[in-house]
């Protein structure tokens, strides 16, 4: 499916820009070709979604709502062809991408379609006034998305913008350009307005075209840091809000007292779902030392029994494979792993457990993003929590203990904009989601998601 992929702009596809070949990261196989846009192509699209923004913003929040449902629809229609696309982009779990990627997609617009007919208002009385406030959307926003969730972050950041009345640029990652060329499809066959969502692919050029328009009113984006920093200074002489949520070096805190086959089971999965490549996984483990051997024992067993996904690319498997020189050097001491995966012809690397390196390393500092993490113990429970805060980065970390005053003891600690006790990543699209310091700003979830989509106006009455 989809051998060529083509921009979405105002509702027609637009074979536009030099092709850029995306490979299948299981064979190292070329399986499309994609356009890239250039600064014509992203103005286009810019252009349509500004000219589609008036009528959309115009309709009621319940039929904005509707279209909400009607997308869901439309992804619950093609569901095995969005599996079958996101496999094909990203070399992910068949029961993966069953039970989270794709049904996230109909979930998201679900739920806000929910949130927004929910969304409170408010109006204060005194004597004689009244103030209350209105929300407008912020106009046209640019989705910069990135390759590990693709479908599932998408639809995350369009949901909530469209519900809002804004309408939107897609920037899909140019390794996972296929579940937003089927998007485009559904946004057809359902007869969404033209304009209302656009797509245009390319590289890190691409998006900063993108981001750089004058035409464009609020950019959110998941991916590195960097990035990030860099949309951040491309709209800043304009001031338009960002809502980013980068990078992560998430520590799990693994107490004594902790159901241990859980907390193995638990920090198997935070470690290595999707290959590593989820900016919420595990990659610093800190162990009270009364159970450290046991835990590392049985945390490297079952390293060798996970899902063995393949790196998004090349040249992101040979990042990976610099941090575990970078490890061999700095004098880390390898439980398992620490190579590429021998006669494979994709982009795989082992699961990898490290120990021994100072806290200091770059492998310990800095975010891999790949099957791997290092273990370290503690002793006091004051120690476990200021090795986790010692990080730059700010986004998740989670908590194994039975005891309920330690859970929320340390929790409520945790330099981290998610907290997980005895559990990794079970969401509640309700609830606020991203990271502090270096992981991001603002916060994406429920009404969160509805205030960063939307200005709003309050107005003050005098009444008599
Ligand atoms: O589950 C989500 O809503 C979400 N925003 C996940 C982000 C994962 C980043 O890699």
């Amino acid at each position: 499916m989809f051998e060529q992929i083509a921009h979405f702009i105002g509702g027609e596809l637009v074979a536009e820009g030099t092709p850029f070949p995306a490979y299948d990261p299981v064979t190292g196989k070329q399986i499309r070709e994609v356009h890239v846009a250039d600064r014509d192509v992203v103005d286009r699209a810019v252009r349509a979604a500004r000219a589609a923004a008036p009528a959309w913003a115009a309709l009621p929040m319940a039929e904005r709502a509707a279209w909400m449902r009607r997308l869901a629809d439309g992804i619950e229609a093609r569901f095995d062809d969005l599996v079958d696309v996101e496999i094909a982009d990203t070399g992910k779990p068949v029961e993966q991408t069953r039970t989270l990627d794709i049904p996230r997609g109909a979930a998201n617009f679900r739920s806000f379609a929910e949130i927004a007919a929910q969304r409170p208002s408010n109006a204060f009385h005194l004597p004689g006034v009244l103030s209350y406030t209105v929300h407008r959307p912020l106009g046209v926003v640019a989705v910069v998305v990135p390759w590990n969730l693709p479908f599932l972050l998408m639809t995350w950041k369009l949901a909530p913008a469209l519900v809002a009345g804004n309408t939107v640029v897609v920037k899909p990652s140019e390794n996972t350009p296929g579940s937003a060329a089927l998007l485009a499809e559904i946004c057809r066959e359902i007869g969404l307005p033209p304009g209302v969502v656009n797509i245009v692919y390319g590289y890190g050029a691409t998006g900063g075209h993108l981001v750089e328009h004058p035409g464009i009113d609020g950019v959110t984006f998941t991916g590195s840091t960097r990035t990030g920093s860099t949309i951040m200074r491309a709209v800043a002489d304009r001031v338009k809000p960002v809502s980013f949520e980068l990078g992560g070096k998430n520590a799990a805190l693994v107490f004594e007292d902790a159901d241990l086959d859980k907390a193995v089971a638990g920090t198997l999965r935070s470690v290595f779902t999707n290959g590593g490549q989820v900016c919420l996984c595990t990659e610093r483990v800190y162990v009270q030392r009364s159970i450290f051997d046991e835990f590392a024992r049985r945390l490297a067993a079952g390293a060798g029994e996970v899902y063995r996904q393949p790196m998004i690319s090349a040249e992101h498997r040979d990042k990976v494979l610099s941090y575990f020189d970078l490890a061999r050097e700095e004098g880390g001491e390898f439980l398992t792993g620490g190579g590429a995966v021998a006669g494979e012809s994709g982009y795989y690397v082992e699961p990898t457990i490290v120990t021994g390196l100072p806290e200091s390393s770059r492998f310990n500092t800095e975010e891999i993003f790949g099957p791997v993490c290092h273990l370290r113990p503690f002793d006091p429970e004051d120690e476990a929590v200021e090795l986790a805060n010692s990080s730059q980065y700010g986004l998740a970390a989670t908590v194994w203990t039975t005891g309920l005053g330690r859970a929320h003891r340390v929790a409520q600690r945790l330099e981290a904009g998610l907290v997980w006790v005895n559990t990794w990543y079970l969401r509640d699209l309700r609830t606020p989601f991203g990271g502090v310091k270096l992981s991001g700003i603002g916060r994406e979830g429920g009404t969160q998601s509805l205030d960063f989509y939307s200005e709003p106006t309050t107005i003050t009455m005098e009444l008599t």
